[in-house]
């Protein structure tokens, strides 16, 4: 049977913003690709809504994107032990979703419409003539406890059959640096035997081979959220899975935004210099996007500004108000004045240590007293080791024996 695997649509997400559309549009459209595919089923991977209490307006529009799943007339294909009339979808929540457990979250209530079957710790059954396909889930859990849940868990493939597992954590060999948390789930820590392994959770798609030469798939978000570089660099979509060839399938989404991304470095840069760097960032962007809809556009304005350019001297609403109906804009401003990037580049270069520390305390302390006109009446040294000491009683002592003298 052909699956259609989809995550992370975020449902309700920039809801009253100029993107409030984006998830729907997107969903409906991977909805639609599944359709077109004839699968037997949709696997979701969590985040399905973007927030654990969606507004009403959230869930109106969310019911009606299920409805031509319930039309569709397909009746072949059916979960065990279920009895809705539509095609079956099987769902485990995500991170996004998570409430306590003595509260409901919204995917157990579209478990409860007779939506989708919801997955947590358990597995369904998915059965199309004489095919079986057994669906396990363990839904979004704090990291530091996926380890031990897992464990615990011990998912048991079905011999014989297909087994497909979802999860919807980060494993740790997909972060740019090591968390160095032990309690974080890996590759190494998932349960032998599956056919395919998916992962929701993190927004780009990804497709692995795990020791066991078993596919192990990051599915991807269908909404760009976060504006990371790898989500400029892969595109968003559908995976559709046939259980008889083991083949995995991507078809990319075309209503999503177009996201261009870009990290500027300054060094020393004036006012002018950081405006010209970013309008040609932005009219290269416009010139390159292909899609009609208004794309995201993405800078990291990063480095040294020129001597006496402060970091509120950089009004980024102004560079970008020219172009403000053509594209949306996520800009954060991570500059640092010269002088400023010189102290901390000279403090780097001295390696910070209790000598340099106390030289510099020296200095300044004898700065002070020069400035009070009391450099000359006072051993500067004794009296720092006094402060440094905390001994500011002895200190004070002998600064009033001085001026007593006087
Ligand atoms: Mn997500």
């Amino acid at each position: 049977m052909k699956l259609a695997i989809i995550s992370d649509m975020h449902l309700g997400y920039g809801w009253e913003t100029e993107r409030e559309q984006d998830s729907f549009k997107s969903a409906e459209e991977a909805f639609k690709i599944a359709l077109d595919n004839k699968v037997a089923g949709i696997l979701l991977a969590g985040d399905i809504f973007d927030t654990k209490i969606p507004k009403p307006e959230v869930w109106e529009k969310t019911l009606k994107l299920f409805k031509p799943l319930k039309k569709a007339n397909y009746e072949h294909a059916r979960v065990k032990d279920h009895e809705f009339k539509s095609i079956p979808v099987i769902s485990i929540h995500g991170t996004h979703e998570l409430r306590s457990k003595d509260y409901k979250n919204p995917i157990e209530i579209l478990d409860a419409g007779g939506f989708l079957v919801h997955l947590h710790l358990k597995s369904a059954c998915l059965i199309d003539g004489d095919e079986e396909v057994h669906i396990y889930g363990m839904s979004g859990i704090p990291e530091k406890y996926a380890k031990a849940v897992l464990a615990q868990w011990e998912p048991k493939p079905v011999h014989g059959k297909q087994n497909i597992i979802m999860f919807h954590q980060t494993f740790k060999e997909f972060l740019p640096v090591d968390s160095g948390d032990e309690a974080w789930m890996g590759l190494d820590d998932l349960p032998e035997g599956f056919d395919l392994y998916i992962n929701g959770h993190l927004h780009w798609k990804r497709d692995v081979k795990l020791s066991s030469g078993k596919p192990f798939l990051l599915t991807g978000s269908t909404i760009t959220t976060q504006m990371k570089k790898l989500e400029a660099e892969v595109p968003k979509g559908v995976h559709i899975y046939d259980t008889k060839t083991k083949k995995l399938e991507f078809i990319p989404l075309e209503s999503t935004r177009e996201l261009f991304y870009k990290k500027i470095v300054l060094d020393d840069a004036t006012k002018d210099k950081v405006s010209q760097e970013m309008r040609s960032f932005i009219e290269e962007s416009l010139y390159n996007k292909k899609k009609n809809t208004k794309p995201l556009i993405r800078i990291r304005l990063q480095g040294s500004l020129a001597k006496g350019v402060k970091n509120s001297d950089i009004d980024i609403n102004l560079i970008i108000a020219p172009y403000g109906d053509k594209a949306i804009f996520s800009i954060s401003k991570e500059l640092v004045s010269k002088s400023l990037k010189e102290k901390i580049d000279l403090a780097k270069r001295k390696k910070l240590s209790h000598e340099t520390i106390e030289e510099e305390g020296m200095k300044i302390l004898e700065e002070i007293l020069k400035e009070t006109g009391l450099s000359d009446k006072f051993d500067t040294r004794r009296m720092f080791k006094l402060v440094s000491e905390k001994d500011t009683e002895t200190a004070w002592d002998t600064i009033l024996e001085e001026l007593k003298e006087n």
